[in-house]
């Protein structure tokens, strides 16, 4: 379809979503004659050497392609004088969809991952309750669960942007944000059978690593969506993530979502645990600060073309990326090609769930000079993802933390793609 024009909707190249079809039958840029055969071509086909004998039979335990080997998390420096610490970052970049491969989930220990048989673990439920209770694995594993799909998110992702790093990839800049589908025990069946006390407004939960890491969460979340998650996308919770339990508070920051989980006491207060008081909380420039910001911003990211990629001609692109509210689902992603003059709806593909990732994609005739690429999300409750001057304007730079600022990916006239502040 090499001289077809599609209709634009916005400026700088961006193409009407009812052209997504006839896009991917033709196939993408100008490379969509390679793959176009030849009248006769069908008849000389070679076969590959693949074809030719039987591949080894079924195995155990299911391992990916060594072409694929390349999508790795990205750790961080690991900090000597603070063992089993720091961070790994999903290949954003790489991923389709919206459900992160366990393997690939990001990770965030304060302390590394304890090893832990699930045959001495306990949950302790205690504190202002009319009977104290505590759970082995075992007895957790006959309740009723529920499966839901939702994203976690690192408070301190995409922090990069208000320090004005240069340069970075989605996965170094932003991929501190995956998602799953959790599967688990609502809080609340297991607090209703320890019996909250009318004076309890808090709960303080409490992991089995060496940090003994906790946080407070006020007693209406922990009776409304939280879960004792159990399994991550059907199987065991992995060690990396909580093994053989976790709390799961679905929207707020990642923190929040204790890992391990070994004690829930009901409490009148927040405890004032050292992840609520020293750090994620939030530093204004007149050294004010915000203790508690517990649902991430609405959120997006284009993840192709993205930070270090090349476009290696003009023609047309698939602009594709991810969006997530902890307030809500998303309700429209917009894209500008233009820095955010002008604005254009993207398709939304396939789920829009409650507080978990939905991809969007658009698609985009790339006229070889250069071009800024912006995605902007709203959410169900009509909350508009912030440019960056807009988030430094209401809160400065002094902390870092819940940046859910809009990306600016520059396509420079040699095709590099770059991160950059508009
Ligand atoms: N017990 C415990 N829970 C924890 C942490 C930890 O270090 N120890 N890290 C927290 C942080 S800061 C985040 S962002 C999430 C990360 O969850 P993940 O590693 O499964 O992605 O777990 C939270 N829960
Ligand atoms: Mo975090």
């Amino acid at each position: 379809m090499p001289n077809k024009i599609f209709d634009k909707v916005a400026g700088n190249g961006l193409i009407s979503r009812r052209h997504l079809l006839e896009i991917s039958a033709a196939g993408l840029g100008m490379a969509a004659s390679n793959s176009v055969l030849g009248a006769d071509s069908g008849f000389n086909l070679e076969i590959p050497g693949w074809s030719r004998t039987p591949g080894p039979g079924p195995s155990a335990y299911g391992n990916r392609s060594p072409h694929t080997e390349n999508f790795q998390r990205m750790t961080g420096f690991q900090n000597p004088t603070y063992p089993g610490g720091g961070s790994s970052r999903s290949p954003l970049q790489y991923l389709q969809g919206t459900i992160t491969p366990n393997s690939l989930h990001f990770e965030r220990h304060h302390a590394g991952v304890p090893d832990i048989d699930p045959v001495g673990h306990k949950l302790v439920i205690n504190g202002l309750v009319r009977q104290p209770l505590a759970f082995s694995y075992e007895d957790l594993l006959k309740y009723q669960m529920v499966s839901r799909v939702y994203f976690l998110e690192c408070s301190g992702n995409s922090g990069a942007l208000l320090r004005g790093e240069t340069g970075g990839t989605a996965q170094s800049l932003h991929g501190l944000v995956s998602c799953a589908e959790w599967t688990g025990i609502p809080l609340s069946t297991l607090l209703d059978e320890a019996g909250v006390l009318p004076d309890a407004r808090w709960i303080a939960a409490v992991g089995a690593d060496a940090a003994s890491m906790g946080r407070s969460v006020p007693i209406e979340k922990a009776l409304d969506d939280v879960m004792v998650a159990l399994y991550q996308n059907g199987e065991p919770v992995r060690p990396g993530q909580g093994y053989p339990m976790r709390l799961f508070c679905p929207g707020w920051e990642g923190n929040i979502s204790v890992k391990w989980l070994t004690q829930i006491k009901l409490t009148r207060g927040p405890a004032q645990f050292r992840d609520e008081t020293s750090k994620y909380t939030d530093t204004l420039p007149d050294r004010s600060s915000y203790q508690f910001t517990f649902p991430m911003g609405t959120k997006s990211l284009i993840t192709s073309p993205s930070g270090e990629m090349t476009l290696n001609q003009s023609g047309i692109y698939q602009v594709t990326g991810i969006a997530w509210s902890g307030s809500g689902r998303i309700n429209r992603v917009e894209v500008s090609a233009d820095g955010g003059q002008t604005w254009a709806d993207a398709d939304i593909q396939g789920h829009q769930l409650e507080k978990a990732v939905t991809r969007f994609t658009i698609p985009w005739e790339w006229n070889g000079g250069t071009a800024i690429l912006q995605s902007r999300a709203t959410d169900s409750r009509g909350n508009v993802q912030p440019t960056r001057s807009a988030v430094i304007a209401d809160r400065g730079t002094v902390s870092t933390y819940h940046n859910h600022c809009i990306q600016s990916w520059e396509v420079n006239n040699t095709g590099e793609v770059i991160n950059i502040y508009v």
